[in-house]
């Protein structure tokens, strides 16, 4: 074998090895399990992931700072919800979730996404 088969060889290794390493790393399941959240909405959601317990009221405060209107509407499709957010108005949504599983949210053209883990 040559020696630039052996560094090609070598370098794919590697990168499937980053790879592997860079998407299973990440555990979002990791986050604590909170009652409230105060989750901002600029350029995305931050947190993107919120953990919450089942069958406990839990409140989810959204505060749009990014004037892009695509983050303008916000959607959680399993709960049937769907909200404006105004600018820098924060917007408190009251939840139970009665069951575990995981809710995706995500802006009106579906670009941006969160979700919302009951456990
Ligand atoms: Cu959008």
């Amino acid at each position: 074998m040559s020696l630039d088969k052996i560094i090609i060889l070598i370098s794919s290794v590697g990168l499937i090895g980053f790879i592997y390493w860079f998407f299973l790393s990440r555990r979002p399941d990791d986050s604590p399990m909170v009652t409230t959240a105060a989750i901002s909405v600029s350029g995305g959601y931050s947190p993107s992931v919120t953990k919450v317990p089942v069958g406990q009221p839990v409140t989810l405060t959204f505060t749009r700072t990014d004037p892009n209107p695509c983050l303008e509407e916000l959607i959680i499709p399993d709960l049937k919800i769907k909200k404006d957010l105004p600018l820098n108005t924060p917007l408190a949504l009251t939840l139970t979730l009665t069951r575990p599983g995981v809710y995706p949210f995500h802006c009106g053209m579906n670009m941006y996404h969160g979700k919302i883990i009951a456990v």
